[in-house]
This record gives structure tokens, sequence and C-alpha cells, in this order.
């Protein structure tokens, strides 16, 4: 038992700056909707960056707006230990998602500035810019580009449905920084998150374990048929492409369900053209999410829903075109620093659990570069990506603490 295993974070502290951060883009139903490079977003970095300040970190930005927060260790020239997260949210977002993993390295660093205690590597605490990806796609774009996985130059010019730029936009906002993206050593990843699922919570467990993250694929759908007038026009000779898209949205359904426990699809997003109330539309556009922890079972189900929509385009008089717009494949953490997560939780006496993780974080990308562990915490009812989302102070406590010695252990401290 050394001095250190009694440093504990401060819960308090890291729910006051949880609910402070949550007052940028509050919802009345007390959600967060804070969209990626929108004024909200630079209100929120720069009321975290002045936090890092505060805490005496320096702050620099890369080209893609990712932020990075830096403590000094005793060897300046060690790669750091790095946690984070994003505060970018889904339009009708929570509280927690993402906000938890950037507060929580914070709290992590006021800690160890509370104790005095010098880690013998940096620590650094990260931003990552536009994580969710329901604004501009790829969903993991800052993170995606600074692992290499993403072309720079081309996340820059990709554009919002209103024809705005991710770089006119970093540029608006400020946050177009001067840092190259990439070619920045990390010695380790850890990223706190709620589970966003009802896992741990169901089974009574405080802290998960995260041993890796299903794949993901999106798609963009586009249908096409013919515009026609919804009087005159018989049922045998329309070409309808929102009845055609039906077929194949509750197909993709089955698909997944045929492929349950590990197989989940969605369709999130849709936009039908001229959608007007007597016109049969010529056009629908939606996405498909979809998930599964290993790639046959993802691949499987591509293959199912390809030949779905070609079948349902042929028997509706339709097409449909198919747009590949992320992917990742199923990813497993580094067993050593997993290892040194679940070491921490049970130091700290936490009921914990391993687990896969259905949502894809940053760390996926990160896993590409360094070793990389996630922490989970339980969140209400499993429930997230929706305005309630919710999680208990202690819950985010312990899953802080489990940070905080999981990146000591990491760093080495004296
Ligand atoms: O879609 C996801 O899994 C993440 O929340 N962006
Ligand atoms: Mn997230
Ligand atoms: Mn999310």
């Amino acid at each position: 038992m050394n001095a250190r295993d009694n440093v504990r974070v401060d819960g308090a502290r890291l729910w006051g700056s949880l609910m402070a951060l949550a007052q940028v883009g509050a919802t009345e139903k007390g959600g967060v909707r804070r969209l990626a490079l929108t004024d909200l977003d630079r209100e929120g970095r720069d009321l975290v960056c002045g936090w890092f300040r505060e805490a005496g970190l320096a702050v620099t930005v890369d080209r893609i707006g990712n932020i990075f927060a830096r403590r000094p260790g005793r060897d300046a020239d060690a790669a750091p230990v790095m946690a984070g997260s994003h505060i970018d949210t889904q339009p009708s977002g929570g509280r927690f998602d993402g906000n938890y993993g950037v507060l929580a390295a914070l709290e992590v660093v006021r800690t160890l500035n509370d104790r005095g205690i010098t880690t013998q590597c940096p620590v650094e605490v990260a931003i990552w810019t536009n994580e969710e990806g329901t604004r501009f796609q790829p969903v993991m774009m800052g993170s995606g580009a600074f692992a290499g996985v993403f072309d720079l130059v081309d996340m820059l010019k990709r554009t919002d449905l209103d024809g705005k730029s991710v770089g006119s936009e970093l540029k608006r906002i400020g946050y177009a920084g001067a840092a190259e993206c990439g070619n920045h050593p990390v010695g380790a990843y850890f990223e706190a998150h709620i589970e966003q699922g009802p896992v741990l919570e169901d089974t009574g467990n405080q802290v998960g374990v995260v041993t890796g993250v299903m794949g993901l694929r999106w798609y963009q759908v586009t249908v096409s048929g013919q515009d026609s007038h919804a009087g005159p026009t018989p049922m045998h000779l329309r070409r309808d492409a929102l009845v055609s898209t039906a077929r194949i949205i509750d197909g993709v359904n089955r698909i997944a369900t045929g492929h349950a426990p590990d197989g989940r699809a969605t369709v999130g997003f849709l936009q039908v053209k001229p959608n007007s109330i007597n016109v049969v539309p010529g056009e629908v556009r939606f996405s498909i999410d979809m998930r599964h922890a290993g790639t046959a079972g993802l691949d499987a189900m591509e293959s199912e829903w390809r030949a779905l929509c070609a079948e349902v385009a042929d028997a509706t008089r339709t097409s449909a075109e198919i747009a590949d717009i992320s992917r990742f494949e199923p990813t497993r953490f580094d067993e050593a620093l997993v290892s040194s997560v679940r070491a921490a939780t049970q130091q700290l006496g936490y009921r914990h659990m391993d687990i896969v993780s259905g949502a894809g974080h940053d760390a996926v990308y990160l896993a590409r570069l360094a070793p990389t562990a996630m922490i989970f915490v339980p969140c209400e009812g499993g429930i997230s990506h929706n305005e309630i989302e919710n999680a208990r102070p202690e819950d985010l406590e312990a899953g802080c603490n489990v940070l905080l010695h999981a990146m000591l252990a990491r760093a080495g401290a004296d």
C-alpha cells in the first residue's frame, strides 16, 4: 500500500463542472444540444480551455480542432499518458455523453495538483472534434484524422446540410489550430464514458471494464422513383420511392433482429422529396447504422441487406444507390491496459464487470496508435442520445477514481 493508494478525486467538483458545462446548449428537457463547430461548441470549448489553463495546463489545438491540454512530468521527452473524449453532442443529447470523459480527465489533473503529485510521464487531456458525426460525417472525425484514418484535407472539406464546411466552421469559431493533426506522441490513452446501455445498471455493477467496441458501418441510401400526382396515378403505375424505402427499412430491421443479440441496425435519418402531401415521392435519402461485435456478423448483415435493396428496388420499379459513409471494424483494447483498469477498480473496491461497447468512441482510433482502455459507468435506464440521459454522481466519481489510479499506474508517480 503506498500513499498514492488513498488519493481520491473530488466528486462534488467533478459534478459541478459537468453541470456548468451542461448549461452551454442546455435544452428545456434537461439535455444538451451542442452540435460540432457551432457557436455553442465554441462556447463549451472556451469554458473548458479556461479550466485547463486555471489548472496550469498548456493548451494546443491542431488543424482539425482537436484540443490537447498538457501537464508536465519529470521526463519531458516521455510520451504522455492521455485521457479525454468529446464535448460535441447529439441534436437532442445529454449532459454526460463525451463531456464526462473530458471532465473526469480534468478532475484527475486537478486532484494531482491538489496533492502535489508529480508524474514521471506528462499527462494530457484531449477533446476530440466532432465525435458524434451528426452534423458532419464521418463519425469520430477528429480522432480519426489524428490517427491517420481520415485524410485531413478531405475532412476539412466535408459539409453539413446547409453546405457549411468543417474548415470554414473551424475558422469561424476560432479553433482551426496551428498544430499538425497527428504525429503527436501518445504513451497510452484512457477514456471514461457512460455505458449508454442498460447492462451495468441491470447487473448492479458500478464500473464497466471495457474490453472492446462493436464494429460499425454507416451507409446513406438514395432511393429514386418518380414524382407523380397522388390523384390520377393508379397504384400499379407508380414508382413510389417512399414505399420502396419503407420495405427496405422493415427488412433491415428484420435482418438485424435475425443476428441478435450482437447485430444492430438503425435508420435514424430520412429525407423525402418533394415531401408534399399530394405528390408520390420520387426520391428518398436515408441512413443505415449497422453494428456487430464481429466482422463476420457485419459482413453477413451487409450482404443480406444489399440483396434486399436490389430485390425491393426491382419489385417497385425504383433504384437504390448505396454510399458507404463511415466504418470501423470491431476493436479489442490493449490487454495490459485493460488489466490496469480492472486492477484499479478492484483496489478501489467497486463492483465491476467486463463489457463490450455497443457505442463507438474516439478510443477506437486511439487504439491504433497506443495502448488504449475505457472505463464505463452506468447511466439511468441505459438511456443516452436522449435529453433525459442521467447518471449518479457517486458512479461518475467511482469511474473517475478508477481513471485516476489507472493513469497513475501508467504515468508513474512519486
Ligand atoms: O454513434 C456512436 O456510437 C457514437 O455515439 N458517436
Ligand atoms: Mn460519446
Ligand atoms: Mn454519442
